[in-house]
């Protein structure tokens, strides 16, 4: 059930995003002040935030300015250009153009991109050379070019190609292998065909509709009712649930961002994090083959992850008592376009929360989990990403990534295999290895801005060293004091964490309070060093950053990714070395997912999780989930079979 209200169109915080209306003036003022022809496109436009400082002194009532900023693309100049506009004003603040960058590639572009390719005659043989005649089957996705030193300064993608059997079919069941066409997506014209020779266009189909794959019929309904109503509140884009306190926004760019998410102790709202969100992403290919090896998309930077938003208005995304908020992003052209219920807010029970059986008095006592559960599912092309963040009654905050939607696939000749994929069929369908890497940027407020950070390891005590039974070993925390020490990777044999000290807030102990960053399955690139990919995703390098806040440090590769050559973001800013002692830090974590294509990842993937943890560690002073009510006998937990 979806809980509606009544559209606001002033906002009523400095970290409200941007409404259509703002969007609209903010394009307008632009147009106006800078005489914008039609050539230009919008690869961004959402709320300039406010100066740290004056959004947490804000009050409620009182006054402050709205700011848009404006990415923009220039395609008859081939130029980008960065503005902000005061809608406060209504005047453009500052203007500027971005030399040697690409702007991420916007939907717009998808479209134009498949028509381009199609009406090209070069393309048009190179399908015809393999069966293909019907353009309107044939389905063309703009895979970011990279940077291989063949750009020239243009705005490229080497765009991929599939086809369908039927309108209906799935088009990465028969891939065109060995075909990459490159395209200027600002003239919207083929710079050239690469035909690596005709590899047969797989014909087994991959539906996945109940007609095309049957349907269990032993399924019966499972329903979750909350007749009392849901245990949040919403207003505006502020959450309350229990003792949590947040606000969230959503980029084009970052999807979901979750603001001054805090919780109530002793009677006051202690802050945990400033702001949250993913700041990258990077999926890089592990094969060789002519089509394959350049594939690594930067979905965030590249393809603005969450513009891609679904729309959560139709199928059944989440169970329960749902409240729906709405994204507003510019289209390229730079309207304001409303993503009906795209960020997904519900409750979960999860299971055990806690529990103790006295074995002598026979007393039970035992709490369930209840978790608050705000997401947002986009799709890029072949592939599904969700991005879920859960929030728990003992002060846990839970990233997970779900990984769904179909692999990206290729084809093999007759008969042949390769180490780098699995075959997908016996039609020489297969499915690349390959990795997806996603870095968060965690502006973490624990009890306030100043804050150090500390590596722990499990260390196990040397035999001669105050170990006289060799049973000894110990939790050593290590502070990280500058940026340079902050470039660290996971190390499960070690128990490896990191976590984020206030060393003037103490706890009941008199320790200082902590919240801890606990890494789950992990991994590194396996491109190699001087592989183009791993220039241009150096944050994927290492697991976890530590820098020093600095507004405009937002993203894990720079700004600009798009046909990047690599060295920006993290791997530039970090070779400052800047001190991030009992200072406002950003931590950046790494979330490696790899992929090995298995066999039933065909037609579609179910869901494969990667995540993190953010825990308390001694930030209360006992267990803060003590006082969650036992579960109530209508809960079912007392009735006989
Ligand atoms: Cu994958």
């Amino acid at each position: 059930m979806s809980i509606t209200e009544e559209k606001a169109t002033v906002a009523d915080h400095p970290l409200t995003p941007l409404y259509e209306q703002e969007i609209s003036a903010a394009v307008e003022i632009l147009k106006r002040e800078h005489n914008l022809g039609e050539k230009v496109r919008f690869a961004g436009v959402v709320l300039h935030e406010p100066p740290k400082e004056q959004v947490l002194a804000f009050k409620p009532g009182d006054g402050f300015e709205r700011d848009a900023h404006v990415v923009m693309v220039n395609s008859a100049e081939g130029a980008a250009y960065e503005a902000v506009v005061s809608l406060s004003e209504g005047k453009v603040k500052s203007w500027e153009h971005i030399p040697d960058v690409q702007p991420p590639i916007v939907l717009e572009e998808f479209d134009d991109c498949e028509n381009a390719c199609k009406e090209n005659p070069e393309f048009q043989e190179a399908l015809r050379k393999r069966g293909i005649t019907d353009m309107d089957l044939v389905v063309v996705d703009p895979w970011s070019a990279g940077s291989y030193g063949d750009e020239e300064g243009r705005r490229l993608s080497r765009a991929l190609t599939w086809v369908r059997l039927d309108p209906d079919d799935n088009p990465y069941a028969h891939p065109v292998d060995n075909l990459v066409t490159i395209v200027d997506l600002n003239k919207m014209e083929v710079v050239r065909v690469e035909d690596h020779g005709v590899v047969p266009v797989p014909q087994q189909k991959g539906n996945y509709t109940p007609e095309a794959a049957g349907e269990r019929k032993d399924l019966r309904t499972l329903e979750i009712t909350q007749p009392e109503g849901t245990s949040f509140e919403v207003k505006g884009h502020e959450i309350r649930w229990q003792k949590w306190r947040m606000r969230i926004g959503f980029t084009p760019r970052e999807g979901l961002v979750l603001y001054t998410v805090g919780y109530e102790d002793g009677g006051r709202v202690r802050p945990i994090l400033y702001r949250a969100s993913l700041s990258e992403m990077v999926v890089p290919y592990g094969d060789p083959r002519p089509g394959q090896w350049r594939k690594n998309a930067f979905d965030a930077g590249e393809y603005n992850v969450g513009a891609l938003a679904n729309s959560l208005e139709l199928g059944c995304d989440c169970l329960g008592e749902i409240r729906y908020f709405d994204a507003v992003v510019a289209d390229g052209n730079g309207n304001p376009l409303t993503i009906k219920n795209a960020v997904c807010l519900h409750e979960e029970d999860y299971g055990l929360l806690w529990k103790h059986f006295d074995m002598r008095t026979e007393d039970t006592e035992v709490r369930r989990s209840r978790r608050l559960v705000i997401s947002f599912i986009a799709t890029v092309a072949n592939y599904e990403y969700g991005f879920f963040w859960y929030f728990y009654q003992d002060g846990t905050i839970e990233f997970e990534g779900k990984l769904t939607g179909v692999v990206s696939t290729g084809a093999l000749p007759p008969g042949e295999k390769t180490r780098h994929g699995q075959l997908l069929n016996n039609d020489g369908l297969y499915g690349p290895i390959h990795q997806h890497f996603f870095n968060f940027r965690l502006d973490m407020d624990v009890d306030g801005q100043d804050n150090t950070v500390y590596e722990v390891n499990t260390e196990a005590v040397p035999p001669e060293d105050e170990n006289p039974h060799g049973n000894a070993y110990f939790a050593k925390a290590t502070p990280i004091s500058s940026e340079a020490e902050g470039g660290r990777t996971v190390d499960a044999l070690s128990a490896r964490y990191w976590k984020v000290v206030n060393e003037s807030s103490k706890n009941v102990l008199g320790e200082p309070v902590a919240y801890k960053l606990m890494p789950k399955t992990n991994v590194l690139p396996f491109a190699q060093p001087d592989a183009q990919v791993t220039k241009r995703a150096g944050f994927a390098s290492k697991h976890f950053w530590v820098t020093p806040y600095e507004h405009s440090e937002r993203h894990a590769a720079g700004s600009y990714p798009n046909q990047n050559p690599g060295g920006d973001g993290l791997v530039k800013w970090t070779q400052q070395d800047r001190s991030v002692k009992d200072d406002d830090v950003v931590i950046w974590y790494t979330l490696g997912a790899h992929h090995p294509v298995r066999p039933e990842d065909w037609p579609v993937m179910p869901v494969q999780y990667a995540g993190f943890m953010l825990q308390p560690e001694g930030f209360f002073d006992r267990n803060p989930a003590l006082d969650v009510p036992r579960p109530s006998k209508n809960g079912h937990c007392d009735h006989e079979a």
